[in-house]
């Protein structure tokens, strides 16, 4: 095998729609670049179809691959997560010398991502996993990149990463994340937030539609003025865009032929499961989460529409409630549930990063998060402010500027909620998010009663609230307390 006279700076395996637009980016922006996929049709394609970007390097084998490949060698792998990421993991690692570089750009789950970077660590190669945000748009025109793994891996890799990544004030939107699993896990997070994004836009359209009444070409000029103010986002964009469509077919608004079942499978259930482990309350998302699946729930749905007692509904204007004004709390209310949601996931990264020793920085985050990402938003410079004023700040929620921020959305947000349960009007994330901000400001919960319950069935003990130390009520026998 012969090694080509010019050597690639870069190299992507896994040619599918994510790694073929990576490795356009990193062409077309001057750097030579080695492509190799599992079945070489992938390959071929790229070249016939793209060739023309840049200097591309095509390889029908790993060895030529690995060949085509300048010191040290910097592999990114864009293919299905899970057993064909190991796979591949394996093939590079018995072609690369000790100091070369593996990088895993899918969404792998980041407890993989620990295990694969000792394992390579005693292979004596650096493994970064790297969370990429943006779908293919953002892999071909600048995505948002959280890479994890050996800090001085970033060193070669960084300039590189930086170079393809979205751009916002000058600043690329990426940055060394931490050790081993820090980067797939902010980017797992990062996914559980965009579900619970997803899911706020998706409550105010069904109050607009169905309680406004308004029709979705009428919604989507609502949220085209969204996008204007505080909500100004890709996410409120692209919705506007969504519900302008008409279905070609039928010239019915597309939203109406759209079958409303939505999956759940990937990383949004695996940010819910590892909050669970951390013990950190993320509702919004999980609520996200469960929406989707209680969506995908068809024969329970059949069976229930239409034999479910609803109790007695009200209309918006029997409750004599302004279409205008309630136009603008669905707003605010959407506004706040969305400010729940990031402050709960910020919540998850920081107790991810004190479980795992990685040192995260929340600022980083949402500067990298302004661009080339889904959930890309202007509100996060607010959140970056947030954290530059105080970086230990107990919740988001407490910063000074989201707390005056609640304090003009709350009331709304109330009237909202009450409204769509008089209405029979689902609004999980909404209400379960109003729930968490009342738990939070609340002085007593009810979890004092809970460990009342758990003392009297399992002897589990208490505290109190004016001396240390834990106590048990002998319950069965002449009910004193004793200090356990
Ligand atoms: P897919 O996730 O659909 O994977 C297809 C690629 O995996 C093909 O190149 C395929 O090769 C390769 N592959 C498989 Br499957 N098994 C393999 C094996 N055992 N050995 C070698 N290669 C194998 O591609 P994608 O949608 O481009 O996504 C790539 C990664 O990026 C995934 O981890 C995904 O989760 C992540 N991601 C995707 C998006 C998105 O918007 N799609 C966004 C962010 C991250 P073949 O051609 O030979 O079958």
């Amino acid at each position: 095998m012969s090694t080509p006279e010019k050597l690639a700076q870069i190299g992507v395996v896994g040619l599918a729609v994510m790694g073929s637009n990576l490795a356009r980016n990193f062409a077309r922006n001057g750097h030579t670049v080695a492509v190799y996929n599992r079945s070489t049709s992938r390959t071929d394609a790229l070249i016939s179809d793209f060739g023309n970007d840049g200097d591309f390097i095509p390889a029908s084998t790993i060895e030529e691959f690995i060949a085509a490949l300048e010191r040290p060698r910097r592999a990114i792998i864009m293919v299905q997560a899970g057993p064909a990421t190991d796979a591949v993991i394996t093939q590079l690692a018995d072609a690369m010398d000790p100091g070369d570089i593996i990088i895993d750009g899918g969404n792998a789950l980041y407890t993989d991502t620990i295990r694969r970077e000792a394992e390579m660590a005693s292979r004596g190669l650096h493994f970064v996993g790297a969370g990429i945000s943006g779908g293919e748009e953002g892999a071909l025109n600048g995505p948002a990149i959280m890479p994890g793994g050996p800090a001085e891996s970033y060193e070669s890799l960084g300039p590189l990463l930086e170079s393809v990544a979205a751009v916002v004030d000058g600043v690329p939107c990426v940055t060394h994340i931490g050790p081993d699993g820090a980067g797939h896990f902010v980017k797992m997070v990062h996914n559980g937030i965009e579900y619970a994004d997803m899911q706020v836009i998706g409550e105010a359209y069904q109050l607009l539609r169905y309680a406004a009444g308004m029709t979705p070409a009428e919604i989507a000029e609502v949220f085209r003025e969204w996008n204007s103010g505080d909500l100004d986002s890709y996410l409120i964009e692209i919705t506007a865009e969504v519900l302008s469509q008409v279905d070609a077919e039928t010239g019915q608004p597309l939203i109406d032929v759209i079958v409303d079942a939505a999956g759940q499978k990937g990383t949004g259930r695996w940010t819910v499961k590892a909050a669970l482990d951390l013990g950190i309350p993320v509702t919004g998302i999980g609520e996200a989460v469960f929406a989707r699946a209680l969506s995908g729930a068809t024969s329970q749905r059949l069976a229930a529409v239409g034999t479910l007692p609803a109790g007695q509904l009200s209309t918006l204007s029997e409750l004599g409630v302004d279409r205008a004004e309630f136009v603008e709390d669905v707003r605010r209310a959407l506004y706040a549930s969305k400010l729940v949601a990031y402050a709960q996931g910020f919540d998850q990264i920081k107790a991810g990063s004190q479980e795992y020793g990685w040192n995260v920085d929340p600022r980083d985050l949402a500067t990298i998060w302004r661009g080339g990402c889904i959930i890309r938003a202007k509100f996060l410079d607010r959140i970056r402010e947030a954290y530059d004023t105080n970086p230990e700040v107990e919740s988001l929620l407490l910063d000074p500027y989201f707390k005056g921020e609640m304090a003009d959305l709350v009331d709304s947000w109330r009237r909202v909620v009450i409204c769509a349960t008089q209405l029979g009007l689902p609004v999980p994330v909404f209400s379960s998010s109003l729930s968490y901000y009342d738990s939070l400001r609340s002085e007593r919960l009810p979890a004092a009663l809970i460990q009342g319950q758990r003392d009297f069935f399992g002897a589990h003990t208490y505290r109190r609230v004016d001396k240390e130390g834990s106590f048990h009520i002998q319950w069965s026998g002449d009910r004193t307390e004793i200090e356990a």
